[in-house]
């Protein structure tokens, strides 16, 4: 084809896979069938049906549980190493804890691993998108300590089903999302509004239920199964908005760090610098101690080191100032500021946006942010779990989207041949179109497209599935100059 004769001499590693991603709540449906669990995302949306901007829920979604052979056919058709889904915890558990495993929880899981097992394809799985039992919400979730314990049963039960077949694993994406906002502003399910305490408790939780989940497969399955476990996490290129920024940019990207840092740097816990400032801003507010837990020494050896890889989600970057006496501070990463830090997030007027409000497209950053887990946490392997860009309209002629895919995986190229880096895999969001959380089905990230007015749910391929399954099959991004050369090669 016209792109690999250009592209000799740019190709990713032999041993470079290449996937899609997917989340359970965001394609499955279902909700309610058989004896499935309620999740906190369908309570959240349930009681609040005016949240997202298109009053939407995910109770049927892209009928995943139904169509699952079309989610296989399609992964196969892309040519995809492997599949990146999750597994919806009050689906494989109805209650949460593990004394009672649904039989058809566990077949449709066992289905959908077997059908892309048999088409050469690795499942990937993460145990946690968000879509946490209710009942353990009712709790209070991942405020409460005991979720460590509760998380590390449900792994148990995971590992030991499929844990035969399935041998990359993810315990938790996103923790900054899953606290700052679930359990801050309350944007997100469960929808707890604590901006002061909200954000810490779940970090700190996340951290031991991700050290437990870890440490279970390392002494309990590693030498039968050979595995990896590893975190996601996502993270912002930050740069200065100029010199003088210099400063509260490193802290704000600390700040993002905070929960990285305990698992992956070589002193673990909380970084210093970041204690110091809840503390200090804890006592001014007139709290008896600090807003932020304390690590014990235990729990931080506990958590240090409890990884096979290094999980990154990479969407957009941001330009950092130290915030002026009279800015407003909104909650973040979804809105534009770091109250704790004092910092306000801007971009740069030269990046294009995207459809989503958040989302503003810098190539560069995913490079810098790669680089940067080398300088800070040394030679680790690290998966790109997610990177992608929305539309708006579900254009199938979605050149923008192979615009945004190219100039990435060019940047990871640069990453991996340039600096060094051993990123060993690159995940696009997502494979098929689906619920976008706040954005419901307003903003589309699908290499395929799903028509969400059909009761099939028909999937079709955009122009962007015929590029991506071409950057399979020739191991690189490819070359183009215009936007009608690519539509030459790609309508
Ligand atoms: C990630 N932000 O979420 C999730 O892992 C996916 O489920 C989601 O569909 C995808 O990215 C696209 O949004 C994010 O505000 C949600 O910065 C919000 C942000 C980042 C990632």
């Amino acid at each position: 084809s016209v792109l690999i004769c250009n592209v000799h001499a740019i190709k990713f590693p032999p041993e470079f896979k290449f996937g899609a991603a997917t989340s359970a709540y965001q394609v499955e449906g279902a909700w309610n069938v058989s004896d499935k669990g309620l999740s906190i995302w369908d309570k959240h949306l349930h009681s609040n049906p005016d949240l997202n901007v298109d009053h939407s829920n995910a109770d049927i979604a892209c009928d995943s549980y139904r169509y699952w052979r079309e989610d296989v056919r399609i992964a196969a058709d892309l040519g995809v190493h492997f599949y990146r889904f999750s597994i919806s915890w009050p689906r494989l558990l109805p209650t949460g804890t593990s004394e009672r495993i649904s039989e058809d929880g566990k077949a449709y899981y066992n289905n959908l691993i077997n059908g892309l097992l048999e088409k050469g394809i690795q499942p990937v799985v993460t145990l946690y998108h968000w879509d946490l039992p209710q009942r353990l919400q009712n709790l209070g979730g991942w405020t409460n300590p005991l979720i460590a314990d509760w998380f590390m049963d449900y792994a148990k039960v995971a590992f030991s089903l499929f844990g035969d077949r399935v041998k990359t694993w993810v315990t938790i994406n996103e923790p900054i999302i899953i606290c700052d906002v679930g359990y801050n502003r309350g944007a997100f399910a469960p929808g707890v509004k604590d901006p002061d305490f909200g954000n810490y408790i779940c970090h700190k939780n996340i951290l031991l239920a991700h050290a437990k989940a870890w440490r279970l497969y390392d002494d309990e399955y590693r030498m039968k199964y050979h595995g990896k476990v590893g975190i996601t996490n996502h993270l912002y290129w930050f740069e200065p908005a100029s010199e003088e920024h210099k400063d509260i940019t490193d802290l704000v990207n600390l700040y993002m760090r905070m929960g990285i840092h305990a698992v992956f740097s070589k002193e673990g816990g909380w970084p210093p610098k970041i204690e110091k400032i809840v503390a200090e801003n804890s006592k001014k507010q007139g709290y008896s101690r600090s807003r932020l837990p304390a690590l014990s020494k235990q729990e931080t050896i506990l958590i240090k080191g409890t990884y096979d890889f290094f999980g990154l989600n990479y969407y957009t970057s941001r330009r950092v100032r130290k915030a002026k006496p009279d800015d407003k501070f909104q909650d973040w990463p979804l809105g534009e500021s770091c109250v704790e830090i004092g910092a306000i997030l801007e971009y740069d007027t030269t990046w294009k946006r995207a459809a989503c409000s958040w989302f503003w497209i810098y190539p560069e950053g995913i490079r810098n942010i790669l680089k940067s887990i080398k300088e800070s946490y040394g030679d680790i392997e690290v998966l790109i779990t997610e990177n992608g860009v929305p539309t708006r309209g579900s254009n199938l002629n979605d050149y923008e989207r192979i615009d945004y895919y190219k100039k990435h995986l060019e940047q990871v190229w640069l990453a991996i041949n340039k600096d060094g880096v051993n990123v060993t895999a690159y995940t696009a969001w997502t494979m098929i179109d689906n619920f976008e959380w706040l954005d419901g089905y307003t903003a589309q990230f699908g290499l395929y497209q799903v028509d969400f007015s059909s009761s099939n749910r028909t999937r079709k391929p955009r122009a962007s599935a015929k590029y991506y399954a071409d950057v399979i099959r020739s191991r690189s991004y490819g070359y183009y100059n215009n936007p009608q050369a690519t539509a030459e090669i790609y309508t």
